[in-house]
């Protein structure tokens, strides 16, 4: 067997998105996605998934370069490749972004972003040699199928006028009621059992009502209600009040470690977060502060599959929940959350996924939910196959863009509805 990498293939896309809103504005409607190939020189191929915009596409060039040679399972080197990748010092702002919803922006995150990527592709090509499912790679499953939570967002019918973007047939949700039906679509087509609503669109009192139409319509269900931090700690305050009696937990109600431990010290309702911790340097003061109940990991900007594992078994030692947090995101990616979700013992909170909100993947099979669970996959490597037509399809997208959907923007997005529409400032309640 010949595990050296041969050939490293970059496909940048854009998918198709619906107009689902948040605190910074809309989604676009169609939003950039990376796709990885690593080739062996025996002719295996590992496909890996991550964030498309273009400073990680600038970074993934010359990384991708750099691993010709290199053998698949070399998974730590890895990290050496992305330690010896120059960021440009522009595309990071060292703070919490708010734009960016994933917490502070540093060039070592941006760096991890890539090298998940290209981890999840090595092992869905080491997988694929050794005739491995990728989670007996990282330990063996302790679940045969992992709950994901039905991610409800308040959204329009569709993309503002003159904005060209694909229909979709979820229908508008903007009030209570909106809300509830949307949730009742997704029980009906998905199963979910458990419902996250993303909140910071409308004021608190409008989100509270929402929740707890939710509340009555699915007693006894898990809810959760995420408003990106955008609620000052005595909103946060007020709203874990008014809703503590149905609330799983909140998620980042106030933004940044000192505020969140704020409002952790004034309420018995847990928090959790995949703002204020998103890196491992991060953890201490959030940790030491109780600042945090649940720690929601991204296997993209956590540095890959290995690396969520690690965070896990941190969390599991300071008696910290773990789960996961999704962004946009195709079916390459929900197959790699999936494997190490399988592989983690303290998971008690079903995960967030955006994927049944994208209709359009890059699969020859989309990845299904059963239940609200995606059933681990025991095929070699992730289990996916990538579909050569829909790749291109998305990348000849990609290639017609003027440029100005090549940056996921929520805020630019919302301009062209609203032209005076500017980031709101935080916090915005
Ligand atoms: O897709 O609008 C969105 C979400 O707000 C996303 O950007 C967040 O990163 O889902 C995320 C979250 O839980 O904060
Ligand atoms: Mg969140």
């Amino acid at each position: 067997m010949n595990l050296a990498i041969t050939d490293v293939r970059l496909t940048p896309i854009l998918v198709a998105d619906p107009p689902l809103l948040n605190t910074q504005g809309v989604h676009q409607p169609y939003t950039p996605r990376l796709i990885v190939e690593v080739e062996t020189a025996d002719g295996v191929t590992g496909v890996g998934e991550t964030y498309g915009d273009t400073k990680y596409l600038e970074l993934a060039r010359p990384f991708a370069e750099r691993l010709i040679g290199r053998q698949v399972s070399d998974l730590n080197g890895l990290f050496t490749i992305a330690d010896q990748t120059a960021v440009d010092s522009s595309r990071v702002s060292g703070k919490v972004d708010v734009g960016g919803l994933r917490g502070v922006q540093t060039a070592d995150k941006l760096r991890l972003s890539v090298v998940s990527g290209f981890e999840v592709a090595c092992l869905d090509a080491l997988g694929k040699s050794l005739g491995l499912p990728v989670h007996a790679l990282l330990g063996g499953k302790v679940r045969d199928a992992v709950e994901y939570s039905a991610y409800l967002f308040y959204k329009w019918a569709g993309h503002p006028e003159g904005v060209p973007g694909e229909q979709d047939d979820w229908g508008a949700a903007i009030d209570p009621a909106g809300i509830v039906e949307q949730a009742r679509r997704f029980t009906e087509r998905y199963g979910f059992t458990s419902f996250k609503l993303k909140g910071g669109v409308f004021p608190p009192e409008e989100e509270i009502a929402a929740v707890r139409a939710l509340a009555a319509a699915f007693p006894g269900h898990p809810l959760r209600l995420d408003p990106n931090g955008a609620w000052s700690v005595a909103t946060s305050l007020k709203v874990a009040k008014e809703l503590g009696d149905v609330l799983e937990y909140l998620e980042d109600p106030a933004l940044g470690t000192p505020a969140m431990a704020e409002v952790a010290a004034a309420t018995g309702v847990p928090l959790a977060t995949n703002m204020c911790v998103t890196t491992f340097a991060e953890i201490q003061e959030a940790f030491t502060r109780g600042a945090v109940q649940v720690v929601l990991s991204d296997h993209h900007y956590w540095g890959g599959l290995r690396n969520t594992q690690q965070l896990a078994a941190i969390c599991r030692t300071f008696g910290v929940g773990v789960s996961m947090h999704s962004n946009t995101h195709l079916g390459i990616s929900l197959a790699a959350m999936t494997h190490v979700a399988s592989t983690v013992p303290n998971l008690h909170h079903a995960c967030d996924s955006h994927y049944p909100w994208q209709a359009e993947d890059v699969l020859t099979e989309r990845l299904t939910f059963d239940d609200g669970k995606v059933t681990v996959s025991d095929a070699p490597g992730l289990g996916v196959t990538l579909d050569r037509e829909k790749l291109a399809f998305l990348h000849r997208r990609w290639l017609d863009d003027d440029g100005s959907l090549r940056e996921r923007d929520d805020a630019a997005a919302m301009r062209w509805a609203d032209p005076d529409w500017v980031t709101p400032s935080v916090p915005r309640w």
